[in-house]
């Protein structure tokens, strides 16, 4: 089934408190700029950004059973349940909402843990949840600031507050977290 944006929103925004729908229109917002800013395509980075949090509020066990059924990364299910909801979101995007693009697939299912080598359109949802108007965390303003030097510089800050966060409150990163963290220093190096 083909959705209009029209028709994609309302679905969506039914699976959510009010409020996270007002950060998903944040999310929708910026990486729309973000992809004027950066050259990609602004109506398929929108597409993503709708679904970004699709499975956010479904229960923990449905998304537990999801990843489990359909072969999904199990390494997952090892870690924070509040990383299951971006692989369980592209899983349902596709299933569900007949998204097959597999970058907005891919923009949906790295937006939380990002991955090594991601792709422009990844790293634009991924930061544009960072940073929508609707976050106010210690450090945004400065993300905010970076993303207008580049992507990498927007999300490396971006990943560096949340390890930094974990760390503090002695919770277990999720590896790839890190590994994307290191991808995108080591590509700021490789530039400089
Ligand atoms: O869904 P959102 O709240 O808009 O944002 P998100 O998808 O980026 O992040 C969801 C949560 O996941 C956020 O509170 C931080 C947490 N998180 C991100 N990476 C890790 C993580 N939690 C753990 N335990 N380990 C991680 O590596
Ligand atoms: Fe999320
Ligand atoms: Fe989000």
């Amino acid at each position: 089934m083909e959705y209009s944006r029209e028709a994609l929103m309302e679905a969506v925004s039914a699976q959510m408190p009010a409020k996270r729908w007002q950060h998903t229109l944040g999310v929708m917002a910026t990486s729309v700029e973000l992809a004027e800013r950066y050259g990609a395509d602004p109506a398929v980075a929108e597409t993503a950004a709708i679904l970004h949090d699709v499975a956010k509020y479904w229960p923990v066990d449905k998304q537990r059973a999801i990843i489990e059924e359909n072969g999904l990364s199990a390494e997952l299910l090892l870690y924070d349940k509040s990383l299951w909801h971006a692989e369980v979101g592209a899983f349902v995007a596709e299933r569900d909402y007949g998204i097959t693009n597999p970058e907005v697939l891919g923009a949906i299912r790295y937006h939380t843990s990002g991955r090594v080598g991601m792709t422009k359109l990844e790293k634009i949802v991924c930061l544009a949840d960072y940073i929508e108007p609707g976050r106010s965390f210690p450090g945004v303003e400065e993300i905010r600031r970076l993303a207008r030097v580049s992507l990498e510089e927007g999300l490396v800050t971006g990943f560096d507050s949340t390890i930094s966060l974990l760390v503090q409150k002695r919770q277990i990163i999720f590896p790839l977290t890190v590994l994307s963290r290191n991808d995108l220093v080591r590509i700021l190096e490789e530039k400089s």
